[in-house]
Order: C-alpha cells, then structure tokens, then sequence
C-alpha cells in the first residue's frame, strides 16, 4: 500500500507514535509518504520507501495567520496524485483531519477517491478540541473521516461525549517497540552506586505538571537516597528550573531532549507521570518497557496502562503526597519493586507493536 501520514514533526506523543508506525510499515513493505511543517524528529526518510515532505507556507503580510491548513490540503492533494497514494492516515485531528477533508474533495472533483483514517491523541479532543472556537469544524471532520481511532477507550468516550459522535470509534492503543527496549536492557549496566532513579519524560506544557514532579521529588528524597531526571523541553522547563535553584533541590538532572529515551530509561526504577489529563500516556509505556514501577495520576486512559498494585500506582491529581508514600513503600523494598519491575514489562508487551499494528492494517485493508 501506498500511505501519506500526516504528523507534527515535534516531540509530542503523536508525532513520535505516527512516525514509529510509518517505519514499522516501510520494514513491512508499504511506501510511506510523511507530510509535516518539518522533518518529524524520529523520521529517517530512505528516498526508497520512507518519504518526507515539507509544507510550505509562503509568508504573505496581509494575513495576521497564515493559512497552514490551505497549504497542508494543497500539498496532500499533491503528493496524492504524483505518488497514486491508497489512503491518507492524519495523526491527530486539529487541524489534520479538516485539512484531509478538503484535499479528499478535491481529489473527488478529479475523479480520484482516497479514504481517510484519522487518530485521535488526546489534547485534540480533551483540551484543543471541545474549545468553542473549534468544536463544530472538528466535530464534522472526525464525522467525515472514512475511519476514526482513538488511542484509549478513555478518550473515545470522551469523543463520543463532548461532540455527540454517532460515528464508530475503533480503540487501536499505543504501541512500543518491544525487541529494541528489551536490547536496550541488556546493554544496560551504569551503576547507580546506592541510588534509586527517578524519571519523568514529557514535553514540559502545563497539562505535564512537571511542578508536581518537583514537588513529589523534593519530599521523597528527604527519605529516600536518589536522584531525578527530566527528560523532555517545553514551556514549563524555565519556570521548573527556578524552582529546583531557588529551593536548593539536589540530585535534579536536567537532560532535554532525546532521540533515545530508552537509553536514560533503562537505568530508572521509577517513572512520575502527574498529569492533569493524559488520553494514554506513550512515555509509561516506553518506561514499562524498560522496568520502571510507574506512579502516575488515574486520570484519561492512564489506569489502561498502568495496573494499580502492579505495574505501579495511580492517585487522584495532584496527590502528591500520597504518591511519595506509594513511592516510598516500593523504593524501601527491592523484592518488591523488581516483582513490579517485572509486572511493567510484562504489561508493556501487551502493547507491542507487532500486536498493535496489525489493528491499522486491518483498518488500512478495508479500503483495498
Ligand atoms: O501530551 C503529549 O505528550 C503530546 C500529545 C500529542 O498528541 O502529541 O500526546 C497525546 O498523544 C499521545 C500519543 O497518542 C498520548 O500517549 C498522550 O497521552 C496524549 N497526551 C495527552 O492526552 C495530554
């Protein structure tokens, strides 16, 4: 099959899921078409069967915004034509799927008929989505698409809730790349020299609260010999910066961003993930499947994921106290937390992408 994917090309969960797939699905034989405003930061085009193109928006001063979603339906229409695509998969539905829409109906006009897939990731409904400023152009766009997945029962409740959506929602999860976490395990042997890793992976926007993170860190370890590390860059790192300097917290590691979390991860044993809302929660799964216990909020499709009392613990938001004790209670007992170590992974495996990926190609094959 012959498959446009449409991403951002940041760090973003979506992004990063989008651009795994497109890979996954060129090793399997299928030519993919990547289309962003810039190179997606895990894509390595090949020029054989991974392809990557840019939109162009030409700056015009008379415009206060310039017109992207013109731009993206221009260049899908494109792309559609020079390269016979089968289907159009959009990654996250603003302004994506709308943008989709319009590039299937002028393809229409010249007698060309492309199905289009679209994934719903999370911000895209539970905060940019429902906005009033948004909600009928995204309601009608996930209407319209051919197919519409949703990355967590959670968020597609939510989809069917806010937007009164009469059309089928198939949950297709996310995925982790099992075989390259579990290589990464066996290469692993830093020595922590006594202390216990704690881990938190985001891109630092507010919905994160990486102010918990800190929070929960200063407290832990008045009790507990260790050290954090954040992993990711956003509109929070500043502010979370101030606070570790001005509060003399030691053992916080700043690391930024990286094209291989697992290589941090693989020496962690605990991963924070204190969101305010979180559709699933890709960076616990990257950290179950490299044996980190997860102390996470139960808010969205996280308690999908995460196993109360197994795989780790979920607290109401922001209960960050009662996640330094979780977190104590498992840090004090090594038997204990290698036993939960190894319920993450076991976990992790469920998410596989040789299991998840054949939910997309059933999708895809529908159309064939
Ligand atoms: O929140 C992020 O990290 C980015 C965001 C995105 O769409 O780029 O992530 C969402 O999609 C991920 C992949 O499907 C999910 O694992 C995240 O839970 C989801 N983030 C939120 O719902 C806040």
């Amino acid at each position: 099959m012959k498959i446009v994917i449409v991403c951002y090309p940041t760090f973003g969960g979506s992004g990063v899921l989008a651009t795994e797939l497109g890979h996954k699905l060129a090793k399997m034989g299928h030519e993919i078409h990547f289309i962003a405003y810039q190179m997606p930061v895990r894509l390595v085009p090949d020029n054989e069967s991974v392809y990557y193109h840019k939109v162009n928006v030409p700056f015009y001063p008379l415009f206060n915004f310039q017109p992207y979603e013109l731009a993206l339906s221009s260049k899908l229409v494109d792309v559609c034509i020079k390269h016979s695509i089968d289907i159009i998969h959009v990654h996250y539905a603003i302004p994506h799927a709308y943008a989709a829409y319009m590039a299937k109906k002028i393809l229409a006009s010249e007698k060309i008929n492309i199905p289009i897939v679209t994934t719903l990731h999370g911000t895209d409904i539970t905060l940019v989505g429902k906005h009033p400023f948004y909600k009928p152009a995204v309601k009608f766009s996930i209407e319209n698409s051919d197919v519409v997945t949703s990355v967590s029962e959670s968020l597609k409740n939510s989809t069917i809730d806010f937007f009164n959506i009469k059309k089928e929602i198939t949950v297709v999860p996310n995925f982790v790349d099992l075989a390259k976490f579990r290589t990464q395990l066996n290469r692993c042997n830093e020595d922590n020299e006594g202390y216990k890793i704690i881990t938190h992976v985001s891109n630092f926007r507010p919905v994160k609260n990486v102010r918990g993170v800190i929070d929960f860190f200063e407290k832990l370890s008045s009790n507990i010999k260790s050290k954090l590390k954040l992993i990711g860059e956003g509109p929070e790192l500043e502010a979370v910066r101030d606070i570790v300097e001005r509060k003399k917290i030691k053992n916080v590691y700043f690391l930024g961003n990286t094209q291989q979390v697992e290589r941090e991860l693989c020496h962690s044993d605990l991963f924070i993930l204190p969101s305010k809302t979180e559709s699933f929660g890709l960076s616990a799964l990257e950290a179950m499947a490299s044996k980190n216990v997860i102390i996470s909020s139960n808010v969205g499709g996280i308690p999908e994921v995460n196993i109360h009392n197994h795989t780790g613990f979920l607290t109401d938001y922001n209960n960050i106290d009662q996640m330094v004790e979780f977190a104590q209670t498992i840090l004090k007992n090594d038997t204990l937390l290698n036993n939960f170590k190894e319920n993450a992974f076991e976990r992790a495996a469920f998410f596989d992408i040789e299991t998840v990926i054949k939910k997309y190609l059933v999708l895809y094959e529908s159309f064939i």
